[in-house]
């Protein structure tokens, strides 16, 4: 693990992208805002179906898009490592995956794969790219968890007071989905995209100790350097904590750990959502991290054109130019 964990104590900033079929919908379904401060939660806060839902896709088609100006912006703001959505919850996956068809290059007009040109790009500016994978929650594969409005039989499965375990039918079922998808879509990410940084898993409390033992296993097993975020089950799992969303510090003590933040409310890009912080908020914010020695991760929501809204690329300038002043390159 301290080998592993070098770069990323180095690094001590990144930036986090939520992008998806969620970011077409920029928080509107059929004309109506739809309530949530989430916009890549859409399809749950709405109870879109599935079939409804993969429409979006074959209006999905971000074609300014370009890996170079993504990695340029993380670059120029000071961070050393991106953390990029191959997979959300509403189970799309954001490149040219073989275990499920149900990706960006099958799918949609665009028809090509980002990771692979972000990856590229990363390679050449030297940024560590990493990959955030919905593991544990899927709301397009019947027998994952999360989606109750499709699968009635998965009623009960976002509850968290309700679990998978102690149902054999649901248990056997959730297997199922995880050997089917999420197993040999992590295998992928980690087999055709040259060295990833950190595979960032989430809704770790919603599977068992020996599943999440599996994912660690897997990611360690076909990229030792791979780093796993302590969300892929909990507390005692993976190489290093994380905060929950927007918290500036870490429940459980740990050396090892990262606070993740949103430039406004929601990840993914919601059109309505101006409740921006400001660059001062973030670099003090940023500093508050750094001084209980953890990471500091920013996140930004491309639109459904596959671009960084104005404010974010003018939040990120401006985080940038305080780092030239104040940082260490
Ligand atoms: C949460 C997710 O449900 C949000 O959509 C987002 O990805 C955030 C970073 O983690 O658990």
């Amino acid at each position: 693990r301290e080998n592993r964990i070098a770069w990323w104590r180095e690094a001590r900033i990144g930036l986090f992208i939520h992008w998806g079929l969620y970011s077409e919908l920029g928080g509107y379904w059929n004309g109506a805002e739809v309530e949530g401060a989430y916009g890549e939660h859409i399809m749950l806060r709405g109870k879109i179906p599935v079939a409804e839902y993969e429409e979006v896709a074959k209006r999905f088609d971000p074609v300014r898009f370009s890996a170079d100006e993504w990695v340029a912006a993380a670059k120029d703001a000071g961070l050393k490592y991106i953390v990029v959505t191959a997979k959300h919850h509403d189970g799309f996956a954001m490149y040219d995956s073989k275990a499920c068809d149900f990706n960006i290059v099958k799918r949609t007009p665009f028809g090509r794969d980002p990771m692979k040109e972000l990856a590229a790009a990363c390679e050449r500016e030297g940024i560590r790219l990493c990959f955030y994978y919905s593991h544990a929650m899927d709301w397009h594969h019947p027998d994952s968890q999360g989606n109750t409005w499709d699968y009635p039989a998965n009623i009960g499965a976002y509850d968290p007071l309700e679990s998978w375990i102690g149902d054999e039918d649901k248990r056997s079922r959730y297997e199922r989905y995880l050997e089917q998808k999420a197993y040999p879509q992590v295998t992928e990410l980690l087999t055709g995209y040259g060295p990833v940084g950190i595979v960032w898993f989430d809704y770790g409390h919603k599977i068992t100790d020996e599943q999440g033992t599996k994912f660690v296993n897997l990611v360690h097993g076909l990229q030792p350097g791979c780093l796993v975020n302590r969300r892929v089950r909990r507390d005692g799992f993976g190489d290093y904590g994380n905060s929950g969303d927007n918290q500036l510090h870490v429940r459980v003590r740990h050396n090892d750990w990262e606070s993740i933040a949103t430039l406004n409310d929601s990840w993914g890009y919601k059109r309505s959502d101006r409740n921006w912080k400001t660059a001062r908020d973030l670099v003090r914010n940023m500093i508050d991290v750094a001084s209980q020695n953890g990471n500091f991760l920013i996140n930004v929501g491309p639109t459904g054109e596959g671009v960084f809204d104005p404010k974010s690329v003018e939040l990120l300038r401006e985080i940038g130019l305080w780092m030239k002043q104040n940082g260490d390159s």
